[in-house]
């Protein structure tokens, strides 16, 4: 079908076609079917001068039933398949690699957790799931890689990020798109996504980043933004940070959260939302003062000093699945002190071979 789709350039692109290409089939199949039927009967049955007018037909339960309850299980048998591959696309995979996403009018900025930030460009390793943390400047934008078969809106607002996973499988150069109207210059929203092999890809990631890993800016922006004056006080009147991301939170309203990139974006900007038990509400709110992309810098800091990586990249090892080819950089807390138990430091860095 090449001549007619795009590329299937990741795992579950093939699946989404096969789905759509049996929808196609089933209503060429019924169009076909039902519009020779009646042509078929247009003529068959057309008015005679010698032929007397039939009686009409009352109705028949069988016939009646059957054309009830075969479509209707026909829907349901679309309607399981196509759940069984949303969950798989809306299941982000824990052991992914993160690239950052910002959608502005008009333009696509990413940002990889060791540093690299690109424009309207995305380099990516082959056969790696790729998580996209995604947020907007502006208004509501679409990130929709078609090779991928992935498409997922942006929508604006404080207190969450849109995450959406794609594992390529084949290298290569493939559109990118904004595939939600956002103003004038929408259909100049476009961008590559550049799928590379694992030894390209190290190449590329070794060649820049001289400010230094995601990881590292939030560190230091979390110095510059005086967070640290609250967040490593020792007087115990705002939470330590160290070890929170991916772990249950408690707050006043006797509720619990999960510490994520949507939670500490909205602890950020719209610090009344949800205050922690035991901590009045004294944290002050930085929006407008951080940029969207300062933002994921911090998460990136705060992911980096707490357990769910190394609880993440534990996993992996354990199901067997294959160690990353890709070295990720130590992370490193600029200027920051961080003390964590043995059990929470970051597990040890693969060596990257020459
Ligand atoms: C004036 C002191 C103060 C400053 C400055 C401050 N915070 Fe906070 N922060 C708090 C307090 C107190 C809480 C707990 C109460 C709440 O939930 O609002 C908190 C909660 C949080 C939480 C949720 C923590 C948890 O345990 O669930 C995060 C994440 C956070 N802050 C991040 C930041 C970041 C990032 C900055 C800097 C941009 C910052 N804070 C600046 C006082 C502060
Ligand atoms: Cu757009």
């Amino acid at each position: 079908m090449s001549w007619m789709l795009p590329d299937q350039a990741s795992t579950y692109a093939p699946e989404v076609d096969n789905l759509y290409l049996f929808l196609v089939g089933l209503t060429v199949f019924f169009t076909v079917l039902i519009s020779g039927a009646i042509l078929y009967f247009f003529v068959k049955y057309r008015r005679h001068p010698n032929t007397p007018t039939p009686k009409p037909i009352e109705g028949s339960i069988i016939l009646e039933s059957a054309w009830s309850i075969i479509p209707f299980i026909i829907c349901l048998f679309i309607f399981a398949w196509g759940a069984k591959i949303y969950l798989e696309q809306y299941t982000i995979p824990s052991d992914a690699l993160d690239v950052y996403v910002v959608g502005k009018q008009w333009m696509w900025k990413f940002q990889h957790p060791e540093g690299q930030r690109e424009i309207n460009e995305l380099h990516i390793p082959v056969g790696r799931k790729i998580r996209f943390v995604m947020a907007t400047e502006d208004v509501i934008h679409s990130f929709f890689i078609p090779a991928f078969r992935m498409k997922e809106d942006i929508v604006p607002g404080p207190n969450r990020y849109t995450t959406v996973w794609a594992e390529p499988t084949m290298t290569g150069t493939f559109h990118i798109f904004c595939s939600e109207y956002c103003g004038t210059s929408h259909s100049g929203m476009i961008g590559w996504v550049t799928v590379m092999s694992d030894k390209d890809y190290e190449a590329w990631l070794s060649g820049g980043a001289a400010e230094g890993s995601m990881a590292d800016r939030g560190a230091a922006l979390f110095t510059q933004l005086g967070c640290v004056t609250c967040h490593r006080a020792a007087q115990g009147l705002c939470p330590h940070l160290e070890g929170k991301y991916g772990t249950m939170e408690s707050l006043t309203t006797g509720q619990k959260v999960l510490v994520d990139d949507s939670y500490i974006r909205e602890s950020v900007l719209l610090p009344l939302a949800k205050i922690v038990a035991g901590y009045q509400p004294i944290m002050p709110s930085f929006q407008g003062q951080v940029s969207e992309e300062q933002l994921q810098m911090l998460i990136a800091y705060i992911k980096s000093i707490g357990p769910t990586q190394a609880v993440s990249a534990g996993a992996a090892v354990k199901s067997g699945a294959p160690v990353p080819a890709v070295a990720r950089p130590p992370i490193m807390n600029s200027g920051v002190n961080t003390i964590l138990p043995p059990s929470e430091k970051q597990p040890p860095e693969q060596t990257q071979k020459p």
